[in-house]
């Protein structure tokens, strides 16, 4: 029985030094080592401290930790903004947000703000023969304009590079909750079109203001216009009925279009963007999360993308993917609580920091606003590791274009595809942040902020935007948590940091 077992084994080696020459790896292999699967999940105001393997023990998020603990773990890895739309900008085109004065938080309304000229990170993909992505938060504009909501809506995400396009048109918290498959809105019946307007209501409607009796989940800022599913939303909507969206049922929905995408392409390269809405506000968990964390909507919707990420994980694994995918997990900017709507987020937080150790929260030019929960994991290729190194999103297009050997065309972004795949300490030397149309620089361990007028703390959302008329200058290395301004007594460092800002920023 022995013998026979190993004449079997004998033929089989026979067999395959015969199909490939020794020493070379078959056609297929060559595919599959060159062109590996890229797949970017971003989160939605995942705060540093909102994931365990960052540090936090009152809140667990196992399949996040799994992709922390297996990869890189950065701990210094940056959004390149504070707010959402100049993030997404950043990571998708590789560019500075400041530098397009249209990159700011968008009304629904908002026109495309990526010129369909401009490089991007799914057209580089797409260039290198991959299959294209984008399944979940959108928010960087759609159409050149007064968009008609009833026709298909371009340009858009399929404008930009990608082939297939999933989406809702801005945030969970504004109108249209419709979500939009390749231009289309979902689930439109042409007999009750869509008007959406930011200004002014439609007379009938009622409102989050005017009646109060209607709404299930109350607003505490901003919020008030069209209710839909009970809640109050920003800006106001009519029709469209049975396109809307089921908000406790969103991330579900996401999940299955991000994991059919997977099966549909994975015979071919793919390069897939899933950007999931959670914590952004309103935090709708499904029913089956609700309650299971303890510190209201806000813990629980965490819970509920963790899930979501390990059913994401498991479909690449069944699929037979994940030692040749690249994930890269992100979130567009930092934590906060009441970013709107009474949800129990401030009241139930107990001991859980959302920032973790880092000053401000999201909106802040304070750490807590860009620095966020950044890892790279590749199974089999990526040692797991703790990394230093400093990184921004916007560093993502030209690393993964170095990667795939592809072009990554005149961008702010830097090639950190060692520090990714963990090979190298280096990051940058220093990045530009951005938060609300301010600017600061991070330079090796220093930070600088140039002086802002406006207020200390932004009243409703209880953050510390990092206003000061004074220069602000901390050293992270012995001062993470950004309490001693040095820049009175370090007046060289200052000066140093002033330059080398100015320089960036062209001033
Ligand atoms: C703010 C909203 C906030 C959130 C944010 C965008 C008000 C008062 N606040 O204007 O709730 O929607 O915009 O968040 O309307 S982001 O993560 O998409 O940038
Ligand atoms: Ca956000």
């Amino acid at each position: 029985r022995f013998k026979n077992l190993l004449l079997l084994a004998l033929c089989a080696l026979f067999y395959t030094c015969g199909s490939t020459p020794e020493g070379e790896a078959s056609e297929e292999e060559n595919n599959a080592a060159e062109k590996p699967n890229v797949v970017v999940i971003y989160l939605d105001d995942l705060g540093y401290g909102d994931v365990s393997a960052y540090g936090q023990v009152s809140l667990k998020t196992p399949n996040i930790d799994a992709l922390a603990n297996g990869g890189v773990r950065f701990t210094n890895g940056y959004a390149s903004s504070a707010t959402c739309t100049p993030s997404r900008y950043a990571l998708l085109t590789g560019m500075y947000p400041w530098k397009n004065k249209d990159a700011a938080i968008l009304p629904g309304t908002a026109p495309l703000i990526i010129s369909t000229s401009q490089p991007t990170l799914p057209k580089m993909m797409a260039a290198e023969g991959y299959h294209t992505g984008v399944v979940g938060k959108w928010h960087l504009g759609l159409g050149s304009g007064n968009v008609n909501w009833n026709e298909h809506v371009s340009p858009g995400p399929n404008e930009i590079g990608f082939k297939h396009s999933y989406i809702m048109a801005a945030t969970q918290d504004r109108v249209p909750t419709v979500y939009l498959e390749n231009g289309m809105v979902e689930g439109l019946d042409p007999n009750d079109p869509i008007e959406i307007d930011y200004k002014n209501n439609f007379d009938d409607q009622p409102t989050g203001k005017d009646n109060p009796e209607l709404v299930e989940m109350k607003w505490h800022h901003g919020h008030n216009n069209t209710i839909v599913n009970g809640i109050p939303r920003i800006g106001y909507m009519k029709g469209g009925e049975k396109a809307k969206w089921s908000d406790v049922d969103m991330a579900d929905h996401f999940l299955v279009r991000a994991q059919q995408y997977v099966k549909d392409h994975k015979d071919e390269p793919f390069f897939l963007y899933y950007a999931m809405q959670q914590p952004h506000v309103p935090r709708t968990p499904h029913p089956r999360f609700v309650g299971k964390s303890g510190m209201g909507p806000r813990g629980d919707v965490i819970i509920e993308a963790d899930w979501c990420i390990g059913e994401f994980m498991k479909t690449l694994r069944e699929e037979g993917l994940l030692e040749n995918t690249l994930i890269v997990l992100s979130s567009d900017n930092g934590p906060v609580l009441n970013d709107g709507y009474y949800d129990d987020a401030v009241e139930k937080i107990g001991d859980h920091k959302p920032a973790g150790p880092l000053r401000g929260g999201k909106y802040s030019l304070f750490e807590a606003g860009t620095r966020v929960p950044f890892i790279a994991y590749w199974e089999g290729k990526i040692k797991p590791q703790v990394s230093d190194a400093l990184v921004c999103q916007m560093d993502l297009l030209p690393s993964i274009a170095a990667l795939v050997g592809g072009d990554a065309g005149a961008v702010d972004g830097k090639n950190l595809l060692p520090a990714f795949m963990g090979e190298s300490a280096t990051g940058r030397e220093e990045l530009v942040l951005e938060a609300t149309s301010r600017t600061a620089l991070r330079k090796g361990d220093w930070i600088m902020i140039p002086p802002y007028k406006g207020p200390a703390v932004m009243k409703q959302v209880q953050i510390e935007p990092g206003n000061s008329l004074e220069y602000q200058l901390y050293n992270l290395s012995e001062d993470i948590g950004q309490q001693n301004n040095l820049a009175a007594e370090n007046p060289e460092k200052l000066a140093e940091m002033v330059a080398a800002f100015e320089e960036i920023r062209g001033e």
